[in-house]
This record gives C-alpha cells, sequence and structure tokens, in this order.
C-alpha cells in the first residue's frame, strides 16, 4: 500500500529535498503550506517535483489548520519541518519565532495524538540548541544553551517532542540537525550570501560583499544528504533522538575563501566587515559527532564542504547568468 506523508515546511530547502526523496520512494506526499502573498514554489520546480506534491494550506501557529491537514492526509510520517528558520530575524520576531518554532510543535503533535496516534512524527531541532557549547564535540547528551530566541523556541519544540514520545508513546522524534546547505538554500543565510555573491562578482555584477562575524565556525554539510537521516529515523522500530553532522568545523572565513578560490577570486579583494551583520548574542562554534546516527541508522556525510561550496557557486554563476 502506498505510504502517505506530510511535510510541514514544503516549500523550504530541506522540504524540497525531502519530498523529492519521498516521492522517489513511492510515497504520496502530502505538504502544509502557510499563505503567502507571492510564489513560494521556486525550489520544488528547480527539483522537478512540484507538480507531484498534495498541498494543503495551512498555518503552524494555527491549531486548527494543523489537525485538519493531518486528518486529510492520513499520514503515516509527519516531517514538521516548519519554521521561522533565520536566527537573526528571531531578535526582530521573537514572538512569532517562538508561536511557529516552538508552539507549532505542539499543534502538529497534538493532531498526531487525537487524530492520527500511529502517525510517525519528525521534529527539525537544531544545533542552535548547544548555542554557548558545553562540551568540545556536541553529542545527544551535551547539556543545551541556546542563545536566541530561535535557539530557544526550538528547545521548546524539542522537549515537547520528548515529552509526548514519553507520555503518550508516540513514535516521535528528534532530528538534532547542525547546519546544512545546498544551491536551495535561503539567500539570506551565510554560505548562499556567499556563493549567490561570488557569481555576482565573478560576473561583474558586484563588487563587494558585506558579512559580519567570520571567525564563527560552523559543522556544514549538504541538506540532500541530511534529509536521508530524517527518513531513516522514521524507519526505525524505537523512536529516538540523533545528531546529524559532519564531525568538521570551517569559519566563515575559510568556507568564503574556498568559493572565492573557486572562480580564481581573493576573497580578501572583496569582503568587508559590517557591524549591521553582528548578532546580539552569537554562537561562536558548533562542531557535532554523529556517532549515534552512523552506528543506528547506518547514515554518513557524504558531501565534503568544498565540493559543496563549489556546488553552490556553480548553481549561482547558472542562476546569475541567466539574469
Ligand atoms: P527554510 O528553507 O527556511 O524553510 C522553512 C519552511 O517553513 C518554509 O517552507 C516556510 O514556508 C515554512 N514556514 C514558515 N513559517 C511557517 C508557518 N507559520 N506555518 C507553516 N510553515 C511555515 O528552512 P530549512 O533550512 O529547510 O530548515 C528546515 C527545518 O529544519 C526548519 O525547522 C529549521 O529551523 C530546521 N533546521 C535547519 C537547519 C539548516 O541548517 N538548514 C539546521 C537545523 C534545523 P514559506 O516558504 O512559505 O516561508
Ligand atoms: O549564520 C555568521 C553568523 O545565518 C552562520 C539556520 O539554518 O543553522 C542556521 O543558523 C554564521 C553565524 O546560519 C554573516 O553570525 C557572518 O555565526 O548561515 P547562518 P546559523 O545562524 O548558523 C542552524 C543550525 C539552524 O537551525 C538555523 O535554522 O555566519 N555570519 N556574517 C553571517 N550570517 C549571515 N546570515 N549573514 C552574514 O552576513
Amino acid at each position: 500500500m502506498t505510504k502517505s506523508a506530510l511535510i510541514t515546511g514544503v516549500t523550504g530547502q530541506d522540504g524540497a529535498y525531502l519530498a523529492k526523496l519521498l516521492l522517489a520512494k513511492g510515497y504520496e506526499v502530502h505538504g502544509l503550506v502557510a499563505r503567502r502573498s507571492s510564489d513560494t514554489r521556486w525550489r520544488l520546480r528547480e527539483l522537478g517535483v512540484e507538480q507531484s506534491i498534495r498541498f494543503i494550506e495551512g498555518d503552524l501557529a494555527d491549531a486548527g489548520s494543523v489537525q485538519r491537514a493531518v486528518i486529510k492526509a492520513k499520514p503515516a510520517e509527519l516531517y514538521n519541518l516548519g519554521a521561522q528558520s533565520f536566527v537573526a530575524t528571531s531578535w526582530d520576531q521573537p514572538v512569532t519565532t517562538a508561536m511557529v518554532d516552538g508552539l507549532g510543535v505542539t499543534h502538529a503533535l497534538e493532531a498526531i495524538r487525537q487524530f492520527s496516534p500511529e502517525t510517525r512524527f519528525y521534529q527539525a531541532s537544531t544545533s542552535e540548541m548547544f548555542g554557548l557549547i558545553q562540551a568540545e564535540r556536541q553529542d545527544e547528551s551535551t547539556p543545551f544553551y541556546p542563545r536566541s530566541p530561535y535557539g530557544v523556541a526550538k528547545l521548546y519544540g524539542h522537549w515537547i517532542t520528548v515529552n509526548y514520545r514519553e507520555s503518550f508513546g508516540l513514535h516521535a522524534s528528534s532530528g538534532i540537525l547542525f547546519n546544512h546547505e545546498s544551491p536551495l538554500r535561503g539567500i539570506e543565510f551565510v554560505t548562499r550570501k556567499v556563493t549567490d555573491a561570488v557569481a555576482r562578482i565573478k560576473l561583474g555584477k558586484q563588487k563587494e560583499l558585506r558579512l559580519g562575524n567570520i571567525d564563527a565556525q560552523r559543522d556544514w554539510g549538504f541538506a540532500g544528504d541530511y534529509v536521508e537521516a530524517m527518513w531513516l529515523m522514521l524507519q526505525q522500530e524505537r523512536a529516538d533522538d540523533y545528531v546529524v553532522a559532519t564531525g568538521v568545523t570551517t569559519t566563515v572565513r575559510e568556507m568564503c575563501k574556498l568559493a572565492f578560490e573557486h572562480v580564481g577570486l581573493n576573497h580578501e579583494d572583496h569582503v568587508i566587515i559590517d557591524p549591521q551583520f553582528f548578532r546580539p548574542a552569537e554562537v561562536d562554534i558548533l562542531l557535532g559527532n554523529p556517532a549515534k546516527a552512523e552506528k543506528a541508522l547506518g547514515w554518513t556525510p557524504k558531501t565534503p564542504l568544498v565540493e559543496l561550496i563549489q556546488m553552490m557557486v556553480d548553481a549561482d554563476l547558472r542562476r546569475v547568468g541567466r539574469e
């Protein structure tokens, strides 16, 4: 029998890759989409899956709409990827961030608890919950210390997932994913901001690139690899929490260098430090230990950062070239 999946955040970076993965596995894929005044489906078009998705209108902040989506899709698996996911915005819109990224998780879990308790649930947790790191390499047992309203809201979402698993026996898993990028990454995130700028500078459409704290370090992987880990979590007999990371950390500065070098340019000739991109509180360094996911799920990251950045620069060169 065809399995049904419901993805919240289906129009986002991960939603698009996950939809493609599930469709390839033969799932019927439903996507919860919030009402927007302009088109948000470009990623689904780029991956060629827009026509195959059954869209259901709804908003994670609106409990009734999430319930109706669960009743309509009758999903065997619900992937809760919808979120206000940009950390910097979370200081400007802390309440929206808490509503969607925090309470929105409860809305999804409640819908399952009341109307579809057999549905398996995936929560998109994040390395931002580690924030001011309490261990050199972060794993599932590392204490959390979020540093942004986003991190705080996500921590609530994480614990409510654990709590519903323990309270009601739901098959609810939380993937603690470290930064993952792709050519479909939103332009506001640092990797894509850099690769888009590199393409524009190379093609003579831009001269400089303004960045904030380029000494920050991140454990960056490829989104296409990471959605496989999400799926694997929901195929396990028991629900659990897993860190998904590469185990390698790199500064923003070094990531820039890789991107500029790929087109024969020197980042030092173009990058300008601009205080407007510094954050009220920073996560200085993240470095994940994915040993549990590797052992229990058989998952390993496949794409090194240099390959990922080159893939992103090449995609942006093609896009900017078409403009
Ligand atoms: P993204 O590209 O920003 O996508 C977010 C998605 O959430 C979009 O489809 C967006 O819809 C949707 N959304 C926003 N507000 C909503 C609402 N009120 N109701 C329903 N949907 C809403 O994020 P991503 O990079 O794919 O990340 C996916 C999830 O993983 C997010 O929960 C993020 O916080 C988490 N995460 C991401 C990373 C990472 O490095 N990418 C790491 C750890 C965890 P619109 O298109 O209409 O705005
Ligand atoms: O910043 C620094 C910035 O916005 C990375 C989200 O997917 O991953 C993402 O959150 C680092 C930070 O991602 C600029 O200060 C310097 O230290 O690409 P980012 P993020 O904040 O790590 C986690 C795991 C998530 O869960 C989130 O949803 O880069 N940085 N200069 C800059 N960052 C941006 N955006 N722009 C700059 O100009």
